[in-house]
């Protein structure tokens, strides 16, 4: 017997049969993009929600959740971030929350200039970031721009879509080594890394090649409304960064504007699965020996 008991409703399928679903007011737009089917709907309870490919992206009335992760834990293990690229969010989220911080220049580069626009005109949950002086956003492939790009940066937070399809390349060894290049001489680097539960593998494969590249490599997990919760993401240090620790003093400016993550409990970011811990933890210990015997 089939049963939904509300006949409107968005729902995300993720593998194995798993769904997140909004109940929908109304559909408000729905194009093909020149890289993707974009849809935004108007929810009963969470405000507007953007979709793409089928994938949720965001809802209004929860994407703190996910920004604010995604972008706090790193700036404020940074010593002192005043270069930030973002590459995807093309949305602003992760961008007004950069922005948030004592930095010099923020650089995003969004492949999908349909959905700047978007965002920008329907959505509005950059809160006016993009016209910051300090913000430089680039249309642009950002495999491409990270190759051939001479700048150097302090903070590389990567907002993509998920690590299958064409986010793929964001996820691939080469791309982390472009990253760790072009970081300064301390530098970190963040990016979402998918389901905890669902995209397993992925995260897997992800912490894995990282640890080829970077010169230290942690996970952490935080529950997204909106995502098959809990969210994975991994971060890759270059030099003098220690991610296990936060600028507090740097942290209690912010305390105002945050809603999820708690800086004074930091700590409880790694909380991760043990079953995937286990794994994760085997990978490790296998690429340190490697990394050893090397
Ligand atoms: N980041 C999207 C994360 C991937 C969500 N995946 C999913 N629902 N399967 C971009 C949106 C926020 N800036």
């Amino acid at each position: 017997m089939v049963s939904s008991k509300y006949p409107n409703a968005f729902v995300e399928w993720y593998p194995g049969g798993y769904g997140v679903g909004f109940k929908i007011k109304r559909l408000i737009l729905d194009v093909k993009t020149e890289f993707q089917h974009l849809e935004l709907y108007d929810t009963v309870g969470f405000g507007k929600l953007l979709v793409l490919d089928d994938t949720v992206q965001l809802v209004e009335r929860g994407e703190k959740s996910y920004h604010e992760p995604l972008v706090h834990p790193a700036m404020l293990s940074h010593p002192n971030p005043k270069r930030v690229l973002i590459i995807g969010g093309g949305d602003g989220g992760a961008l007004r929350e950069v922005l948030r911080h004592d930095v010099e220049k923020v650089v995003m580069v969004e492949i999908d200039g349909k959905v700047i626009e978007v965002c920008r005109r329907y959505l509005g949950v950059d809160k006016g970031a993009f016209d910051d002086p300090r913000a430089e956003v680039i249309v642009g492939d950002g495999v491409e721009f990270l190759r051939n790009t001479k700048e150097r940066f302090d903070v590389i937070i990567v907002d993509s879509t998920d690590p299958v399809g064409p986010a793929k390349m964001l996820f691939s060894e080469g791309f982390f080594r472009d990253a760790f290049e072009k970081l300064s001489k301390n530098g970190i680097y963040v990016t979402q890394a998918g389901s905890v539960y669902l995209f397993t593998d992925e995260l897997l494969n992800a912490y894995k090649d990282m640890l080829k590249v970077f010169d230290d490599v942690a996970y952490f997990s935080f529950p997204v409304i909106g995502y098959a919760s809990p969210w994975a993401f991994l971060v890759g240090t270059k030099g003098d960064v220690d991610f296990r620790f936060v600028d507090l003093s740097r942290a209690s400016r912010l305390l105002d504007d945050l809603s999820y993550y708690d800086p004074s409990m930091h700590q409880t970011l790694f909380q991760m699965p043990l079953y995937v811990k286990d794994r994760l933890e085997e990978i490790r210990r296998t690429s340190r020996r490697r990394r050893e015997i090397e």
